[in-house]
């Protein structure tokens, strides 16, 4: 296992910067960030997303007050520049120039800045006059959550429970968009007692519905409507009571290696980087074929794009939870450090991670991503063969696979996030659900008393655990061999053996029919209604034998959602209706449920880029997979989630000569 890490490079700057004056702070800023970078695509460092807020503070909005950071990121470069880098030798390598992407907040408008990092000038500041708001920030949510322990009305509220203030947490909601006329970032707040409890989510004071207004951070709607049981706080514990064990007693040296953020390991050569809004991003990932000695491109970027989750109580106190986590708080800035030997096992590394705060500060997130090799214990493939005279001959190879992992919690729910990488080629994508379910107080006590519709399942005493959905909408811009690319399906259709053929006693068989989607309309799919394998194929490239390269899309269940086309959440959510869709590259469209998610209309992602219908045939085209559940709560899911699996895999089809794990010289 080697590493090459570049911290030695950033603390020479932070001492710089301490001692020199700023021309010359400039200087080394520029050699040394070119210097310590790897890659075109690696995320913002830590001197770069302060280089950022110097940048800004120092610009006439530094003026103004109350100026927050909502949304800094690279801005990525062109395909192409980024291409061109990685195929040019080491000595011709120069990384295109950093540019950043910025949202800030400022007098209740939202600015788009572009920030170009090797001259300091913002190159691009542009009111942003749509519908919706950036993602929330953490301060925000925050102090959101602290404003009813010092609001008078909800004060009473809790004496006239009988309950202890000091024992009430109080969370922030997002509101989403129910047809008003909005004009202000909002969050709802719900309260819990821990009254002893560690399990927060597990004692809602139910009744009470409190609206913020974020911008001037005050309470602006309180009712205090009803009063129900408050469910106990016994049988609430999830704290795990085992410690945690190394099963993996004799792991041998890792074949991996990072090098700022390449990884490498067996075939693979990929980036990984650490995105404030999506998480683990995966790119410019290519398999080395021993055949013809090369690295051949799959992956060009692969994250997820949103996670929709909505939840099926209608009633007055609850309509609103119809959550946009990854635009309205983020995986990657919901990341949690991974604890060793419970989230990843003992041979793992840890990557860091980098975001900004509100203030514009570059904030280190410990330990968020690890890597490791994963010695599943499966068969990677395997034969017995007794029909050589004389000898049973047996041959095998064990599973043995690398994987990137992070978890996001948010709130309630944790998110596990794997790309698993096999040496066959395939790349598995694994979500687990786990964590606390939103639950909501109720005076039942038994099933058997309910005769109304409670909207989910008693899963203890007072509590029902209310129905949702999860969709989990991976954006994935393959580049098969190359950037030419269509989208094919290989429909498995029955055929009839003529009648007259007096050979053959069968009457059917199923026989392939391969259909090339032309625009972006073939290239939407509702799953289950017809078999077919789903490939993203290169025209342009065949193997020796003339079959088109390809990679395959294994889906997971077909899960679509069941909201009525002219539900709000389900207009903000469009593309929740097909699990499967293919556009035209487009840089700018990265966000399926659009870039300003919190309390948007739906007037910008998937659903609507596609009504342009785009030609996809031969062109550079973008996967999206939706991995969804309709989550019926059950006692099990109390009082914490047994991890709920769901995923998919891109399996490489007529891409390699033979298979790539018998390496044949
Ligand atoms: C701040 O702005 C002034 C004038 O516009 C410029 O001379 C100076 O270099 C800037 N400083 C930074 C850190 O960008
Ligand atoms: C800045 O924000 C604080 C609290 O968030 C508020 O009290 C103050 O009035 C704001 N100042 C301006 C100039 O908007
Ligand atoms: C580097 O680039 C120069 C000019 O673009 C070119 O002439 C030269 O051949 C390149 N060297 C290598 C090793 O690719
Ligand atoms: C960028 O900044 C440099 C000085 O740092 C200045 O000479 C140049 O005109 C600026 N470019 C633009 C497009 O503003
Ligand atoms: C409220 O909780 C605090 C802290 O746990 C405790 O010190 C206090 O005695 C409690 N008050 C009542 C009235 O239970
Ligand atoms: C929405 O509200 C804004 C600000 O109050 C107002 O200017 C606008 O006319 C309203 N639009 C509609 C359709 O009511
Ligand atoms: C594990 O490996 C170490 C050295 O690599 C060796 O000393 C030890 O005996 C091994 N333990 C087991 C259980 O194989
Ligand atoms: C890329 O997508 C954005 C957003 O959909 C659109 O405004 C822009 O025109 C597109 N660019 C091209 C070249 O199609
Ligand atoms: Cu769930």
């Amino acid at each position: 296992m080697v590493l090459n890490s570049e911290l030695s490079a950033a603390s020479f700057v932070k001492a710089a910067f301490m001692t020199m004056n700023l021309p010359l702070l400039v200087f080394i800023l520029q050699c040394c960030l070119v210097a310590s970078l790897y890659h075109p695509l690696d995320p913002l460092n830590p001197n770069e997303i302060d280089r950022i807020r110097l940048i800004i503070q120092n610009s006439s909005l530094g003026n103004l007050r109350n100026l927050t950071f909502h949304f800094v990121d690279l801005e990525e470069p062109e395909k192409g520049d980024v291409l061109k880098w990685l195929s040019s030798s080491e000595q011709n390598k120069s990384i295109p120039p950093r540019h950043a992407k910025v949202v800030i907040r400022v007098r209740r408008e939202t600015h788009e800045l572009i920030v170009d990092l090797a001259t300091g000038n913002i190159t691009s500041d542009r009111l942003y006059s749509g519908h919706g708001y950036p993602p929330l920030a953490f301060i925000e949510l925050f102090r959101a959550s602290k404003l009813p322990l010092k609001y008078p009305k909800f004060i009473e509220s809790i004496m006239k429970r009988g309950l202890n203030l000091s024992q009430v947490s109080c969370v922030p909601f997002t509101v989403g968009w129910y047809g008003q006329n909005v004009t202000k970032r909002a969050l709802r707040i719900a309260c819990f007692y821990r009254g002893g409890s560690v399990n927060v989510f597990a004692r809602p004071i139910e009744g009470i519905s409190m609206l913020v207004d974020v911008d001037s951070m005050q309470i602006t709607m309180y009712t205090d409507r009803f009063k129900a049981p408050l469910p106990k706080a016994e049988g609430t514990d999830f704290r795990s009571k085992k410690q945690p064990q190394s099963i993996a007693s004799n792991v041998s040296e890792s074949g991996f290696t990072v090098d700022g953020h390449r990884v490498r390991w067996a075939n693979w050569d990929f980036h990984v980087a650490f995105d404030a809004r999506a998480g683990i991003t995966i790119s410019t990932a290519s398999i080395f074929d021993a055949k013809v000695k090369k690295f051949r491109r799959v992956l060009y970027k692969g994250h997820v794009s949103e996670t929709f989750v909505p939840y099926m109580d209608p009633t007055s106190d609850w309509y609103f939870r119809t959550f946009m986590d990854i635009g309205e708080f983020g995986f990657g800035r919901s990341a949690d450090t991974l604890q060793p030997l419970v989230d990843c096992p003992a041979n793992a590394f840890y990557l860091d991670g980098y975001v900004t705060g509100a203030d514009g500060q570059a904030q280190k997130m410990p330990n968020v991503i690890c890597i490791f090799e994963r010695y599943s214990g499966d068969i990677a493939w395997r034969h017995t063969e007794i029909n050589v005279p004389g000898k049973v001959i047996r041959s095998g190879e064990p599973e043995i696979s690398l994987v990137v992992r992070m978890v996001a919690t948010v709130g309630n729910y944790d998110y596990v996030l794997d790309w698993e990488f096999k040496k066959s080629g395939s790349i598995k994508v694994g979500v687990d659900l786990t964590g606390i379910l939103e639950m909501k107080a109720t005076s039942y006590t038994n099933n058997q008393q309910i005769t109304e519709e409670v909207y989910g399942t008693l899963v203890t005493e007072n509590t029902i655990a209310v129905n949702h959905d999860h969709f989990l909408t991976y954006y994935l811009d393959l580049d098969v061999d190359g950037d030419g690319n269509s989208f094919v399906k290989a429909k498995q259709q029955t055929a009839r053996v003529p009648a007259f053929n007096a050979r053959s006693p069968r009457k059917s068989y199923w026989m392939v029919v391969r259909e090339t989607a032309k625009t972006e309309a073939e290239g939407r799919i509702q799953l289950g209604l017809e078999p077919a394998d789903l490939l993203i194929a290169n025209p342009n490239k065949k193997t020796r034998l003339g079959n088109q390269v390809g990679y395959r899309l294994i889906t997971g269940q077909p899960v679509n959602s069941l909201l009525s086309d002219d539900d709000y959440p389900q207009i903000r959510n469009a593309y929740t209706k097909y699990q499967v869709w293919v556009t035209a590259y487009n840089k700018s469209e990265r966000w399926a449920g659009g870039f300003y998610a919190d309390r948007n209309r739906g007037e910008e992602g998937l659903a609507v880029w596609t009504r342009r219908n785009r030609a996809i045939e031969n062109k550079d085209i973008v996967l999206w997979y939706i991995v969804g559940f309709h989550h019926i709560p059950c006692q099990e899911d109390f009082p914490v989630m047994p991890a709920l699996h769901g995923g998919f895999e891109l399996r490489p089809a007529n891409f390699f000569e033979s298979n790539p794990l018998l390496r044949q010289e």
